[in-house]
């Protein structure tokens, strides 16, 4: 059994991560825009401000998609380029510019994969309350409306939210993200909720609105393996995966909190024991909202951890990885078998086909003496982790497709350009990029289905 004929092959960028021109053409400022130029936020004080450059060079970023036989190109709209006080006055030139990527991508064979936001929330917004405040949702569904409208006559694959665990978690939980604060329990929760109305919002009026669309969601949390295939293991690795973490200062690495309620329209259970009392007044009403059908259900997947069946009250116990895993050099674990068992679980508990969003490792590339870059280490990263992938599917999964993380090496967050995870090697300085050795192995994957794998 191999990859399905209609399978969604491609790559991801995120605005934040690859525009630069923060400070051009209209654009308003996002959350990012201020936290990347706070002292001591983002290593070595790096900011976003020119990242790849690619509001510039989006002309040759577009023929060097093509090159690499992309067919699925996932990219984000920065909210405050198109609304730069986030509602209202909208910004004709940010407009311009994703239409000319959107025309670019349709006119070299690309379909374009929309995120409507990846986390550069607009700076105006966030004075006025941000997610916490109970119009947020209203904000996020003029921003959602106005892409509807310019975009949706061309765009057909929308997902509203990437990642809401880090937005709202590393956000304004832990603080480690833009905008770096570190709210109590309440707060957050709140935030979260406000977050997946937005979502349902969104979703809603994308489905009336734009004739033939295709819905979808990226979430994220690491899958949980069984340490074994005994079903006692394989019950335990489940019941880990989608448990409500008990911790207040990670409640939001929960799996089932972010997704449970898009896709089943209820909170889970355990969460709900735990933290209902923080969740907004009225949040019941808002339930038939926030679920919505989706057409694949996207998760970025990473790594994952193993657990096993234990008599405890838990019901499992974690199990260390081996020592001396490899790792990549952002220090996660590799763990192939995350593309098995987290599609597969969730698959069974959503039933909605899986399209994975992100999944990709950081490696330290240079360019070598001949002036390619030779990345092996991608190369059997996404070699083994589609393996897992093509197993799921023929185990009963429905795969929707793969989308790895990232296009082209980019702004990584709080670590800056200290981690490389793109298919495609960009020197800062120059802003010249070179495909990897992995780009070009890629290309002949989706080029045959995956089955050369
Ligand atoms: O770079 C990020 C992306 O923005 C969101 N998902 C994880 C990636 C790697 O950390």
């Amino acid at each position: 059994m191999t990859f399905s004929k209609d399978f969604i092959w491609g790559a991801a960028t995120a605005s934040y991560q690859i525009e630069g021109a923060a400070f051009e053409d209209g654009k308003g400022l996002s959350v990012w825009d201020r936290f990347s130029h706070t002292p001591g936020k983002v290593f070595m004080g790096h900011t976003g401000d020119v990242a790849c450059d690619h509001y510039h060079l989006m002309e040759q970023d577009l023929d060097m998609i093509k090159s690499l036989g992309i067919k699925n190109y996932r990219f984000s709209i920065s909210w405050p380029r198109i609304l730069p006080e986030g509602v209202g006055k909208r910004n004709e030139k940010g407009i311009d510019f994703y239409n000319k990527l959107i025309d670019g991508l349709l006119n070299r064979g690309i379909r374009p994969m929309m995120t409507l936001f990846h986390w550069d929330y607009p700076l105006e917004l966030h004075k006025r309350g941000s997610w916490e405040n109970s119009d947020s949702p209203h904000w996020f569904l003029e921003f959602a409306s106005l892409c509807a409208k310019q975009f949706g006559d061309r765009v057909k694959d929308f997902i509203p939210l990437n990642e809401p665990a880090c937005f709202i978690g590393m956000g304004h939980a832990s603080g480690e993200h833009a905008p770096g604060l570190k709210l109590p329990l309440p707060a957050s929760i709140a935030m979260g909720h406000h977050a997946l109305k937005s979502n349902g919002l969104a979703l809603a009026m994308l489905r009336q609105s734009v004739p033939g669309v295709h819905l979808g969601y990226a979430p994220n949390a690491n899958p949980v393996m069984p340490f074994t295939n005994t079903p006692e293991d394989i019950q335990a690795a489940r019941k880990a995966y989608f448990r409500v973490s008990d911790n207040p200062a990670s409640w939001y690495w929960s799996a089932s909190w972010w997704s449970d309620p898009v896709m089943l329209g209820h909170y889970p259970q355990d969460g709900l024991k735990l933290y209902e009392r923080y969740l907004p007044k009225g949040w019941e009403k808002d339930m038939p909202l926030i679920h919505q059908k989706l057409d694949y259900y996207g998760q970025n997947i990473y790594h994952g951890q193993y657990v096993k069946a234990a008599d405890n009250s838990l019901g499992y116990e974690v199990v260390p990885h081996p020592r001396g895993i490899g790792q990549t050099a952002s220090g996660w674990p590799i763990t192939p078998e995350c593309l098995y068992w987290g599609p597969r679980f969730l698959y069974e508990r959503y039933k909605t086909p899986i399209l994975i969003t992100e999944n990709g490792l950081a490696n330290q590339d240079t360019p070598s003496l001949d002036g390619k870059v030779y990345d092996p280490g991608r190369e059997n990263y996404v070699n083994r982790h589609l393996l897992a992938l093509k197993k799921a599917q023929a185990d009963g999964t429905e795969i929707a497709g793969y989308l790895y993380w990232s296009l082209m090496d980019n702004f990584e967050w709080a670590q800056g350009y200290a981690h490389r995870f793109g298919m495609v090697y960009v020197d800062y300085e120059s802003l010249q990029r070179i495909p990897k050795e992995s780009a070009w192995w890629y290309k002949r994957v989706m080029e045959t289905n995956g089955e050369n794998l």
